[in-house]
């Protein structure tokens, strides 16, 4: 298809480049990571239709490795610059996660870059970890023991139950941001986030809400006992440069 010779060419030509949007802590106002997120400049086309372009077309593997070098490059890039060692939270794709070098690659990507594994996190989707639990319980632990944090993303849209998120290995969940979004219209969002905070506080795991555009729904979370914020409301993603900038200034 043309998509997937635009996937191609854009890959060889280094056309791909990765945006950076900072989750801070609600109660110290520090940074605790930022997340990357793909795009493809001048090409209109958001990662929500490439990817699964990508995911169709095997060229998900090689993008998504992509990915893991350049978010390796931009990590040790601004500790150059004098930034601290703020770790860079990768998305990755169920079809990649479920390849059987997926660990190896992310390590040797860790290695070539001579940075910490602790500078890279990974976000998940259930839909990546559902279908063969033990694997992913597996390859989530190989992480873990490596010190890379496991997120699960989008948390709340997908087949989440208690018995199967306390067997997995992770650190994180990502409150998915149509709830957060109505928060402030709808009273079964506010409740379904509420559980969710709950629920991340007795498994002990970090709980962060994505999509905070406003001051009301941070203080709203921040009540309700989440710990980290995402959203417009405190940094749109940005480029690594400007990433450099706004951390300078927000410091
Ligand atoms: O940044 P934006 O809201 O346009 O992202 C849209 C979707 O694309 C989100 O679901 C996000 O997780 C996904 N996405 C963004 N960057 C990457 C990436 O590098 N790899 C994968 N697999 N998904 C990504
Ligand atoms: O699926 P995932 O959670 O990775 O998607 C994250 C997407 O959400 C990114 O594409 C990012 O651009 C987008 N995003 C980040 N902050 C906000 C926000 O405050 N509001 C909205 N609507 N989207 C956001
Ligand atoms: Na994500
Ligand atoms: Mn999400």
């Amino acid at each position: 298809s043309i998509i997937e010779e635009g996937i191609k060419t854009a890959l060889k030509q280094d056309e791909f480049s990765l945006y950076y949007q900072p989750v801070v802590d609600m109660q110290t106002q520090h940074v605790v990571s930022v997340e990357a997120l793909l795009r493809w400049p001048g090409n209109g086309m958001g990662p929500d239709r490439f990817i699964h372009v990508a995911e169709a077309t095997g060229l998900i593997g090689r993008l998504g490795e992509w990915v893991f070098g350049q978010a390796c490059e931009q990590h040790s890039a601004w500790i150059r610059g004098g930034l601290p060692a703020i770790p860079i939270a990768v998305n990755v794709s169920p079809v990649q996660f479920r390849k059987k070098n997926f660990a190896s690659h992310l390590q040797e990507a860790i290695h070539a870059h001579c940075i910490a594994s602790k500078g890279v996190q990974i976000e998940l989707t259930e839909t990546a970890v559902m279908e063969d639990i033990d694997h992913a319980i597996t390859v989530l632990n190989e992480l873990r023991s490596m010190g890379i944090k496991i997120l699960l993303d989008d948390f709340g849209t997908g087949y989440s139950s208690l018995s199967y998120l306390s067997r997995l290995p992770l650190d994180k969940i990502k409150v998915d941001k149509s709830f957060v979004h109505r928060i402030q219209h709808d009273k079964a969002s506010r409740a379904i986030i509420e559980a969710i905070i709950a629920l991340g506080h007795t498994l002990n795991l970090e709980i962060v809400a994505e999509g905070i555009e406003s001051d009301s729904t941070l203080q709203y979370l921040r009540y309700h006992g989440c710990h980290q914020a995402q959203g417009y409301h405190v940094c749109r993603p940005i480029t690594g440069n400007q990433f450099a900038a706004w951390y300078r200034e927000y410091t």
